[in-house]
């Protein structure tokens, strides 16, 4: 897993230069909003299953998913689909504070696409109850720690797409 430091300091040192004035920027940029991504990842955490259960009613209840016969169907299945809304708010969160996605790639997108293929979990719907919690945790951060937040939750999406 990297970070937004990390990153800079290793295309730097790849390089073999100091951090240049763009990756000094980035730098300072991120540090900047250190304060928002904390109490970002405060409000996030404390009302957790909250977002999740707003983005499943928003997204998924009366959904093809949630009938008979649907991915959803059985409370098993609808469990396991929670389970999955909360991993992808749990780990957008890190992304949020480490400033990189590369947690996403490592520990949630690896294989997903496949696995959902052949469980026969609805991409679509994923992606759609995904974006239901950007606009669900927005709603509760704020407009800026919510854009911030939105970058991860959709590149969660474009990965499963
Ligand atoms: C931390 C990283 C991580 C992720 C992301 C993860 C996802 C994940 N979701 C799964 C299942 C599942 N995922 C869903 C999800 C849904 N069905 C729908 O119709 C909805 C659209 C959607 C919810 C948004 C369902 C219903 C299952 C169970 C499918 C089955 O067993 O038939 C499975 C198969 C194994 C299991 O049931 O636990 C995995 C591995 N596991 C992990 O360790």
């Amino acid at each position: 897993m990297q970070d937004a430091i990390t990153s800079v300091i290793n295309s730097s040192d790849v390089q073999g230069k100091y951090l240049d004035a763009s990756s000094l920027e980035k730098l300072k940029g991120y540090f900047q909003t250190g304060e928002l991504r904390v109490r970002a990842a405060t409000s996030i955490s404390a009302n957790a299953s909250t977002i999740v259960k707003e983005a499943v009613a928003k997204s998924l209840l009366y959904s093809d998913s949630t009938r008979p016969g649907g991915n959803m169907y059985t409370t098993r299945r609808y469990a396991a689909c929670i389970r999955d809304m909360d991993y992808y708010l749990r780990y957008a969160t890190y992304a949020m504070l480490a400033g990189d996605p590369s947690i996403l790639d490592e520990r949630v997108l690896n294989g997903l696409k496949e696995t959902y293929n052949s469980l026969g979990v609805p991409i679509g719907n994923t992606v759609q109850a995904i974006q239901a919690m950007k606009e669900v945790t927005a709603s509760l951060v704020g407009p800026d720690a919510g854009k911030e937040m939105g970058v991860y939750f959709d590149y969660i999406s474009s990965g499963l797409s």
